[in-house]
């Protein structure tokens, strides 16, 4: 069983305060991973047969300074420094998520994408997926995060968290998604949790852009992009990570051909 769990930029760090990692929130995602990841595999009769792999996204860290060098998922720069300000501040936070979980005893390893990744003229993405499929494959658990990413014709543009979900999900023929942020699920226009979503039309009315800065988009790009999946997906707050992570449905699933 292979999951990729995103933890939202907005969940990690205060999305409002520049680089500054939401410790309480991050320590409690890392508390439930940590439950799922070592708990369960040293409990007796229990394997290692379940593969995890992360995802972190930008919050106050990338975001902050993608917005402060213009650059976005389409809008691209040839400034090598702006680049690499956003790179260096996303392995800042990277350093933090995977840090943690080795504090928890999660065999945590950092993946770069910005190193690994390319777009070509038309936006598509290529990465190459060995690097994360060896770590799964010798018992680590990859940590990957939105990036910069080199794109022919426009020089370097914002790689999110959510797209390289998608391909991570795609590539990995992943059984499970999860994408953990700071609100409990889509939400209808009176504040409910949405519980399916099958087609974008499902949920089209409700949804809206994201409220604090975040140049790749709020909750209906994340839900065009997981309907494009074959796994099922959830998006779901805090309160559910434990839920997902044991094999449970929480917040709103998302899945094209769902019956
Ligand atoms: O927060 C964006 O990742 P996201 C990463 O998953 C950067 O959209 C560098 C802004």
């Amino acid at each position: 069983m292979t999951t990729v769990l995103k933890l939202g930029g907005s969940l990690v760090t205060e999305k409002d305060r520049r680089e500054t990692v939401d410790e309480a929130a991050l320590g409690a995602a890392i508390d439930a991973i940590a439950e799922a990841e070592v708990g369960a595999k040293t409990a007796v009769g229990t394997g290692d047969d379940d593969d995890l792999v992360l995802v972190h996204g930008g919050g106050s860290f990338g975001h902050y300074h993608a917005e402060k060098y213009g650059v976005s998922a389409d809008a691209g720069t040839r400034d090598a420094a702006a680049a690499t300000a956003i790179h260096a501040a996303m392995k800042r936070l990277n350093d933090a998520v995977v840090d943690g979980l080795h504090d928890r005893g999660v065999p945590a390893l950092p993946v770069h994408p910005f190193s690994a990744g390319v777009r070509g003229a038309d936006g598509g993405l290529t990465f190459p997926l060995e690097p994360v499929e060896t770590m799964l494959g010798e018992g680590f658990v990859p940590v990957l995060h939105g990036d910069c990413v080199t794109q022919v014709e426009k020089g370097v543009t914002i790689l999110s968290g959510d797209e390289l979900v998608v391909r991570l999900a795609d590539g990995l023929t992943a059984d499970r998604v999860g994408l953990c942020s700071t609100v409990s699920g889509v939400l209808d226009g009176e504040g409910e949790v949405i519980p399916e979503i099958r087609a974008f039309a499902d949920a089209a009315d409700a949804l809206g852009g994201s409220d604090a800065t975040d140049v790749t988009g709020g909750m209906a790009a994340k839900v065009r992009a997981l309907l494009e999946l074959d796994a099922p997906s959830y998006v779901f707050g805090p309160e559910g990570l434990e839920a997902f992570l044991a094999g449970g449905s929480p917040g709103t699933r998302v899945e094209r051909n769902a019956r």
